[in-house]
């Protein structure tokens, strides 16, 4: 069996999505999802102008050869380029290796553990009361987890993950602009103050029961984010994203002599290495690396597996920073993690996405349901790619109130 050709299309409703699509002698096609969000068109062109050309001819089905092949032979290893371009490859390869079987993906791994996988949602607001109202309309559609990110009164600009303006809370996506960086303002003391009482306020209006999750999203030093995990103790927060900048693995160690509040990190990493420190010393609960950032399905199996092995669960990064093709991939790896947490899940479902990448998996009452068509269960329409063409965007860069350079 061989791979007869490979595509890579860039474009999609309001997204640089970057699909992968190979093609075989055996009329079987793959998909994967190399969307490396904020610089997309650079894995575009390593699969284009690297990969692409030696893929062609092989046997599809040695995937793991074939990514081995790629990660050594590029001598210069890691990083999220060549991970996001190794994992469309990877995930394409599952996705075919699946159809040639005739089933969906999950039942490669071992089957299911669980009839669905529990999603998170973004609620958000510019000030505590539209907070509340988001909170509130996603419990209506049946969320049972929410991650809730507030306004801060007095800051510049408003803060990680919330809209400057209060009538564009309710469909906010932390996503980007043109390609000059819109400039953030952060006030950590301000974010100090404030936080944990708009924290503790959400939580005395929802009850002990409904899951909040917040992103910190790489701010704080280490002493203020043991400070701070401390102060939120009492909330019972289901978890704290990235409290400190996910590099510097060993900062966790002081927040965990201080604090007992589960910590989730890893959305930007990008391979094992990135993640085997936090893990193997349980400094962390809950991994958040993604198919499409980790090099691909089989390098995130891996991951699981480990972090299995130190009572961490997963909670796998979610779209709209990648595609519905790393979302489908994740929901069969969701479905089978013997240690699954939650799945973070904004909704892409607009027409023009849903025809983009038609999919039979559905969400239902705040429960993710793998599909059960061979694959990954999502395709992906090329006439209807016709219509996007790829438009530089950028992530805010944010600056501290003195001009210091600080994390987005
Ligand atoms: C965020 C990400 O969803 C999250 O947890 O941290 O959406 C992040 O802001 C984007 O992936 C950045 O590209
Ligand atoms: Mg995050």
């Amino acid at each position: 069996m061989k791979i007869t050709d490979a595509k890579v299309f860039v474009g999609g409703p309001g997204k640089n999505y970057v699909t992968l699509k190979i093609y075989t002698d055996a009329g079987v096609y793959g998909l994967g999802d190399a969307t490396l969000n904020n610089r997309e068109t650079l894995p575009a062109k390593y699969l284009e102008d690297y990969l692409i050309p030696v893929l062609v001819g092989r046997d599809p089905r040695n995937s793991e050869d074939i990514w081995q092949f790629f990660y050594r032979g590029a001598y210069f290893r890691r990083g999220p380029i060549a991970m996001a371009a190794f994992g469309a490859i990877d995930t394409a390869l599952w996705d075919i290796k699946a159809k040639l079987a005739g089933m969906p993906l999950y039942q490669l791994f071992g089957g299911k553990s669980r009839s669905g996988a529990m999603v998170y949602a973004h609620a958000t607001g510019a000030d505590l009361d539209t907070l509340v109202e988001s909170i509130a309309a996603h419990v209506e559609q049946g969320y049972k987890a929410v991650r809730v990110q507030c306004g801060i009164p007095g800051m510049p600009v408003s803060s990680y993950g919330v809209a400057d303006k209060r009538e564009d809370s309710k469909h906010y996506i932390t996503d980007f602009g043109g390609i000059q960086p819109k400039i953030e303002i952060w006030d950590t003391e301000r974010y100090l103050r404030y936080m944990p009482d708009a924290l503790t306020a959400v939580r005395e209006h929802f009850g002990p029961d409904l899951k909040l999750l917040h992103d910190v999203h790489h701010r704080l030093l280490p002493r203020e984010a043991a400070q701070f995990a401390k102060t939120v103790e009492p909330i019972g927060l289901y978890w704290l994203e990235d409290p400190t900048p996910a590099e510097d693995q060993s900062a966790l160690r002081y927040l965990r002599q201080h604090s007992t509040v589960p910590v989730a990190i890893g959305e930007v990493f990008n391979s094992v290495w990135d993640c085997k420190q936090l893990i193997e010393e349980e400094l962390i609960d809950f991994i958040r690396v993604a198919v499409t950032y980790a090099g691909g399905i089989t390098q995130v199996k891996r991951i699981v597996d480990l972090a299995g092995l130190h009572h961490v669960r997963t909670g796998f990064h979610g779209a709209p920073s990648h595609s519905p093709i790393s979302m489908a991939a994740q929901a069969h790896l969701n479905v089978w993690a013997p240690n699954f947490g939650i799945q973070e899940y904004l909704v892409l479902g607009t027409p023009e996405c849903d025809a983009l990448f038609p999919s039979d998996h559905t969400l239902e009452n705040g429960m993710f349901l793998v599909s059960d068509e061979p694959g990954l269960g999502v395709d992906f329409d090329e006439k209807q790619a016709q219509r996007y063409q790829y438009a530089a965007g950028s992530h805010p860069v944010v600056r501290l109130q003195d001009g210091t350079l600080w994390n987005y």
